[in-house]
């Protein structure tokens, strides 16, 4: 499934704006009900109120019953679709996709259900030209039945919790529990496009490359729907919209000379080079030739991974970066472009290279812009709090790798992508877990050979049964927080201890996937003491000088938890959410942020692939 984009050949319109929304928000409603997401729902019910799109639906009201609302929702909208979408000689086929809904979609155009889909952070989309072009006016009403409900074998996993002490709870009342430390945003979170193609049309390309003494290799696959007696034709552009290689036909290569490779950010003075892969179809179809047109953007870079080193374009890469989450204010995990061009502005601020999508795939477009600035991603699966031993089982196991293909087909082609994370976190010290992340880890290199593929551990090394499977270990601790709270000086021997354990079992590189501690803003002591500013920077620094004699060895990477403050579920150990950010939720620098710029900014100039300095100044503006 290509990401709709405009091209000559097809047209693209965003449904935004707002949408009538229903909710069952009546009090001892049927907890069944919202648990079975996998029966159909019943009925609207509830007042229609207007709800933006892209937005979770759950802080836009002042009702706390929506905020926490479990079960399903219900969207709509009418839009009026051009004449020539319904009764062009020849029409086009017109598409319906959802950049992301969470988590269980329904839906129905004109009354007639055109899709479904489980999962909340992945594309899906329907043909909806026999729907529409067969309706009698340009009208066309789209409905979604959207249910938030987890269960054991969704991705996230949760389960609904019945509270049956009548002297102790009302009637019906339930809880969703989940195992994962954000909270569980629901509502249509991605762009909703109507776009056509024409009726024989480019439904995949697939590209990889490689790059060896001067020539670069762009090994590509092109899949058509619609005919089979269609011809092909493909040009690479460089930015300068020159054409610098051709082929034709579905399979091929075309050789680059002196190609600009993909460096990420800070690694080279021109980081995010992307060509441009024009593909051009032709196919006859009842005596009409259409004509197709799919622009890809293309970075042609290696990825390899030794004992001790992770190396793009066959230099060593040491990730200085971030974990990140989908959330903000108001818009929860809705995509609002002012804070994703803030965010990558901040991660340039601070020299950060790289971040991993914690904990499930971010849109598309937050993607497009770590191609185009060379920031590298680990991408990772919504795969977060595999905790229950039934969530190990082959339904779950099925489901996962339905996940991964549509994350690869979605991801495959990006460069920025230099890693698959299939999970945080999983009771990987559970003896399932060894048939899982094998079958999981396998699933997903056969999709792509081209990355490595990890999962996230905070299991002991001497139990952890995924790890065996993964090509980088990527571990979390949190000492002098969760363990040892307040004991700084405990640090620099267990996280030695961390690192040495975990190479001598494996001889893989390792990735300091988190570390990190709650401060509250504004929250001063000195001697530092929990959740101050001072506590933060000080656990840093601590953490740092492991690191930085680790790094000579086997560490390749450190990523911080958290660029920023998010959204949790409430609870005794939570002060309005989670405080690890580095930046505030709306964005503002912590004390930690600077320690991290001056560090992040101090190892960008110490790698011998950049001019002898380079300032953020210089380089943060690209
Ligand atoms: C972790 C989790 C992350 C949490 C973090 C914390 O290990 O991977 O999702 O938010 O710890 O702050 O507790």
């Amino acid at each position: 499934m290509l990401q709709p984009r405009d091209t000559p050949s097809r047209e693209r319109r965003e449904l935004g704006g707002l949408w009538s929304f229903r909710a069952d928000l009546s009090p001892g409603r049927d907890a069944g009900f919202a648990q079975r997401w996998y029966r159909r729902p019943l009925r609207q019910t509830g007042p229609v109120i207007d709800m933006p799109v892209p937005a979770s639906f759950n802080d836009i009201t002042q009702d706390p019953s929506l905020e926490n609302y479990i079960g399903w929702v219900w969207y709509e909208k009418e839009v009026l679709l051009p004449l020539r979408w319904l009764r062009g000689e020849p029409a086009p086929r017109v598409v319906l996709r959802f950049g992301s809904a969470h988590y269980y979609s329904i839906v129905w155009v004109n009354g007639v259900q055109v899709v479904e889909h489980e999962g909340g952070h992945l594309p899906f989309e329907a043909d909806i030209s026999s729907v529409v072009q067969g309706s009698p006016g340009t009208l066309c009403r789209i409905t979604v039945a959207l249910n938030n409900t987890l269960t054991p074998h969704t991705l996230p996993p949760g389960s609904i919790q019945y509270m049956t002490d009548k002297s102790r709870y009302p009637k019906n009342y339930f809880v969703q529990n989940i195992r994962f430390d954000f909270f569980n945003y629901a509502g249509i979170h991605r762009p909703v496009v109507l776009y056509t193609t024409p009726a024989a049309y480019i439904d995949d390309i697939t590209v990889t490359t490689t790059s060896s003494d001067s020539v670069g290799t762009v090994q590509y696959q092109v899949s058509v729907v619609g005919s089979t007696a269609n011809s092909l034709s493909l040009s690479l552009r460089d930015q300068e919209g020159k054409v610098v290689a051709t082929g034709d036909g579905p399979v091929g290569e075309l050789k680059v000379l002196n190609p600009n490779l993909w460096w990420p950010y800070l690694m080279h003075e021109n980081p995010g080079y992307l060509y441009s892969l024009e593909v051009q179809m032709q196919a006859q179809v009842g005596g009409a030739l259409l004509e197709d047109v799919y622009t890809l953007p293309v970075g042609i870079r290696t990825v390899h991974v030794t004992s001790t080193q992770f190396l793009i374009n066959g230099r060593p890469f040491y990730f200085h970066g971030v974990n990140k989450h989908e959330d903000a204010d108001i818009r929860g995990k809705g995509l609002d472009w002012p804070l994703i061009v803030k965010d990558f502005n901040l991660l340039r601020w601070l020299g950060a290279n790289s971040f991993r999508t914690s904990h499930y795939p971010y849109a598309e477009e937050i993607m497009d812009l770590c191609d185009a600035y060379g920031i590298v991603v680990i991408d990772e699966s919504p795969g977060v709090g595999i905790k229950l031993p039934e969530s190990f089982g082959n339904k779950s196991l099925q489901h996962h790798l339905a996940v991964m293909e549509e994350l690869v087909r979605r991801d495959k082609n990006r460069p920025s992508v230099v890693m698959w994370s299939v999970a945080n976190e999983p009771a990987s010290e559970l003896p399932p877990a060894a048939h899982y992340f094998k079958t999981v880890i396998a699933h997903t290199k056969a999709l792509d050979p081209s990355r490595p593929v990890t999962f996230v551990t905070d299991a002991n090394y001497a139990l952890d049964h995924g790890a065996p499977y993964v090509d980088v270990i990527c571990v979390n601790s949190y000492f002098s927080w969760y363990h040892d709270p307040g004991h700084l000086e405990v640090i620099p021997l267990q996280l030695t201890a961390q690192f040495e354990n975990w190479y001598k079992t494996y001889q893989k590189p390792i990735i300091q996937s988190e570390y990190g501690a709650d401060s509250v803003p504004g929250l001063h002591s000195d001697p530092p003491m929990m959740f101050t500013e001072e506590y933060q920077q000080a656990m840093l620094r601590e953490y740092h000088s492991v690191f930085d004699k680790k790094r000579k060895e086997y560490v390749i990477g450190e990523l911080i938890w958290n660029f920023a403050d998010f959204m949790t579920n409430q609870g005794t150990t939570r002060v309005l959410g989670n405080k690890k950010g580095i930046f505030t939720r709306q964005r503002q620098p912590k004390a930690a942020a600077f320690v991290l710029r001056d560090r992040y900014w101090k190892i960008a100039n110490e790698s011998s692939c950049l001019p002898p300095v380079i300032t953020s100044h210089s380089l943060f503006l690209k």
